[in-house]
């Protein structure tokens, strides 16, 4: 990985950051007097949604001098991700424990209101809603202060902006989360990243713990980890310039994204989409080449009837499947109809590694219930400090 030098110079060259005053101005207005808040963050939170939501967290403390709680719905999942919660010591509190009306300000982050990564409670309106995803018209209705722009790469970026602008350090642990939201969100900046998310991570890597990022980077993982790859591999077709693969149960769905990142990098393609289930939800992540025409999140929701979106070249879906479906058949129905919509000639079909339907050896079977009895051990393990690579 090509990381910018952080000892370079965070001045010279660098843009202006141009909304970060005004923005503050308008937080704290909207902040100021309430004594409880809570900051809800994106289902599933993500590095960006923990780094964003960490840093609002720490602003409320240093700016009005109030305690706020971290909510969250859905699951933290990837070992890098529960890695960030432990080393930054960020502590979120799932949503179901807590009683909004008892809270005097919302404040959501990495997502908004309508999206189907937003699972605040019926009829609870944010007062705040910091965000760099794309949102229909009235999404917004009702929000005090909508801080968002569908132009930053990351929500991390957008907070630590509020920072930079207005001359407050971050300390090294805000520092860190940020660096790592923003890096996980732009993909090191090289995906939907501007000269802005370029300006603000060299600030915040300046200050971040190198070392702290690298035990995060390198997390552990899980046998399961290699069970699900394993599957993701045996069941990818290439169709055309298309790669299309199956994980089948999946403990936690950052899997699929994690999957479609890594099988991506096959030469020649411009599609990919990797789904596997979660009892009865589907989860599916789609990556595109940049290209005129692509609309990786349109794709999202066209083959998911809306229960999808995203960008142009990155987009998810999550879609219920009705009781009794089959899921290994409704897998079959979401590639076909994926394949009909990026144009991939299903006649030109080959499997990328064997064909799916290759028998696997018995010695496989014992290890995957092996790896079942060995991650309920893992939590504990995890107390353990990461190593550091070589
Ligand atoms: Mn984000």
């Amino acid at each position: 990985m090509n990381q910018p030098d952080a000892t370079a110079d965070t001045t010279n060259g660098a843009p202006p950051i141009p909304s970060g005053v005004g923005n503050l101005r308008r937080f704290i207005d909207v902040a100021r007097g309430r004594r409880r808040p809570l900051v809800h963050l994106q289902h599933n939170p993500d590095p960006d949604a923990l780094g964003s939501g960490a840093a609002v967290q720490y602003l409320l403390k240093r700016l009005m001098g109030v305690d706020s709680i971290l909510a969250y719905t859905g699951r933290v999942g990837r070992v890098e991700n529960r890695a960030m919660l432990r080393y930054l010591k960020i502590e979120i509190m799932p949503s179901f424990k807590i009683d909004y009306d008892e809270h005097d300000l919302i404040i959501v982050v990495d997502t908004h209101p309508g999206s189907g990564t937003c699972r605040l409670p019926m009829g609870v309106v944010p007062d705040v809603v910091v965000d760099h995803h794309p949102a229909q018209p009235d999404a917004l209705q009702g929000v005090a202060f909508p801080y968002f722009d569908p132009d930053f790469g990351s929500t991390s970026t957008m907070v630590g902006a509020l920072f930079v602008a207005n001359g407050i350090e971050a300390p090294v642990r805000i520092a860190t989360a940020l660096t790592y939201g923003i890096r996980t969100d732009t993909m090191d900046l090289a995906r939907g990243g501007t000269a802005e998310d370029e300006a603000i991570y060299r600030e915040m890597y300046a200050v971040a713990d190198k070392q702290v990022l690298a035990r995060i980077e390198r997390a552990r993982v899980p046998q399961q980890y290699f069970i699900v790859l394993e599957r993701g591999l045996r069941h990818a077709l290439v169709t055309d310039n298309a790669l299309t693969t199956y994980l089948g149960e999946i403990a936690h769905s950052d899997a699929v994204a994690e999957i479609a990142d890594l099988l991506f990098r096959l030469e020649g393609m411009k599609w990919i989409i990797v789904a596997g289930h979660t009892g009865p939800i589907m989860y599916c992540s789609i990556r595109a080449t940049q290209a005129k025409d692509v609309r990786a999140g349109e794709v999202a929701r066209t083959i998911s009837d809306g229960k999808g979106g995203g960008h142009d070249t990155f987009a998810a879906a999550q879609i219920p499947m009705e009781p009794g479906v089959e899921p290994d058949a409704f897998y079959e129905d979401l590639r076909k109809r994926f394949l009909k919509e990026v144009g991939a000639k299903q006649t030109l079909t080959r499997p990328l590694t064997i064909p799916p339907d290759t028998e696997v050896p018995r010695v496989h079977e014992r290890a995957t219930g092996a790896a079942r009895a060995s991650t309920a051990s893992r939590e504990d393990e995890e107390q353990a400090d990461e190593p550091l690579p070589a």
